[in-house]
């Protein structure tokens, strides 16, 4: 039997991330529609995201992207995250949209952009320590795309060195992730495509490198949820970029395409017992919303992976452990599948009465009238975008 006042409280506790990148303007390669309303600074882009907090209560944190978020003062742009009930997550920067950037940064065949990137990278440490971040998030575009192209061998050694050299200058407190992705930018040789690759990297490293697993960075059919076991069990398992594919990157909603994959995922947490903020898996979201309205979409998102996450709370551990120990196929299959089928949705609703907040995050995010301020008074100015 489940301990419901339990669950309550380890929901309570819940913590999950929104991306400064899903309150702008993304599209795809064909057409970016822009939206009404959207952010035009990252100012605007945290105060988007203390809405996604304000009603779900369990969002506090935002990432944010450098340079898509660069401003002259980090200890005032953390300063107005506070002011609205939010603080600064994980640091992302990106070097992938500079001209340099064009065969790679840290493996790049020129030396000249390889500092350039360690540099940018380097950078971000200062950043996340103006910001009070904890998290330097990493994720190369690096590749090639004809086989011939450059060298396997030299790329990763580049890689291990500008890594090592991140890794040294990391202050007390602070780690870094490796994020993975299967292809794209690059079609033949990504230089960090999978979860092996980098646990290597992390693995030779030491324990504040840790690797990041996308939802959307893998093959079609793969088994993530053995993935975050193994990486658990390994205390490699840095954190979470949530969302959705049918076929690639797509950035879907997270929960949207799959949810029954997330309450998987969810369940090896859960049984891991890392859903804690203490146990050090960072819960992020990393998504884009071309057609629907940002904001409510990401309250969605944050509301698709706490169902998941109660679902799995729900799991009765000891009669899964007795059926599985009994080789009760299909009983301990049951177990899991009856936590899956339960709604939890009347339960996550008097949680958050308990929270003080509305039983409907959605409905009330909507009845709020921001969408329509946001509208009326963001004239002007540029709205952000990937290039912003
Ligand atoms: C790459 O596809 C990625 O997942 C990385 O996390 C980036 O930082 C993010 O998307 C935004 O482009
Ligand atoms: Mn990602």
């Amino acid at each position: 039997m489940t301990n419901l006042s339990a669950v309550r409280e380890v929901l309570r506790r819940q913590r999950i991330e929104t991306p400064s990148w899903a309150y702008g303007n993304s599209g795809t390669r064909f057409k970016v529609f822009a939206q009404p309303g959207v952010a035009r600074t990252p100012y605007e882009k945290i105060d988007d995201a203390a809405q996604v907090h304000r009603f779900t209560g369990i969002a506090p944190s935002v990432a944010i992207h450098i340079p898509w978020d660069r401003v002259d003062d980090y200890g005032d742009l953390t300063a107005h995250a506070r002011s609205v009930g939010l603080e600064i997550g994980a640091i992302n920067p990106n070097v992938f949209q500079e001209t340099e950037y064009k065969l790679g940064s840290v493996c790049s065949p020129d030396p000249v952009v390889r500092r350039l990137a360690l540099g940018h990278v380097l950078e971000c440490i200062e950043v996340a320590q103006a910001t009070g971040s904890t998290i330097l998030s990493l994720w190369f575009a690096d590749g090639t795309n004809y086989p011939g192209q450059d060298s396997i061998a030299r790329r990763q050694d580049c890689l291990a060195e500008a890594l090592a050299a991140v890794y040294a200058a990391l202050p007390a407190g602070m780690r870094m992730l490796l994020e993975y992705k299967f292809f794209e930018p690059a079609f033949y040789s990504t230089d960090v495509p999978d979860w092996g690759t980098s646990f290597a990297h992390c693995i030779r490293l030491g324990e504040r490198a840790q690797v990041l697993v996308d939802t959307g960075h893998h093959a079609p059919g793969t088994n993530i949820e053995f993935i975050v076991a193994v990486l658990l069990r390994a205390g490699k398992l840095g954190g979470f970029h949530f969302n959705s594919r049918f076929y690639a990157d797509d950035d879907l909603m997270v929960g949207a395409a799959d949810p029954f994959q997330l309450f998987r995922i969810m369940n090896e947490i859960v049984a891991a017992q890392a859903l804690d903020p203490d146990a050090g898996v960072a819960f992020m979201l990393d998504q884009c919303h071309n057609l629907e309205p940002k904001i409510p979409a990401e309250i969605r998102s944050v509301m698709n992976v706490q169902e998941a996450t109660a679902k799995a709370l729900l799991v009765d551990r000891d009669t899964l452990r007795e059926r599985q120990e009994s080789g009760d196929v299909l009983g301990a299959h049951a177990v899991l599948m009856d936590a899956y089928n339960t709604d939890v949705r009347p339960l996550l609703a008097e949680l958050r009465q308990a929270m003080d907040l509305d039983p409907d995050p959605l409905a009330a995010y909507e009845r709020s009238g921001y969408a329509e301020r946001i509208t009326e008074l963001r004239t002007g100015g540029t709205q952000a975008g990937w290039s912003a």
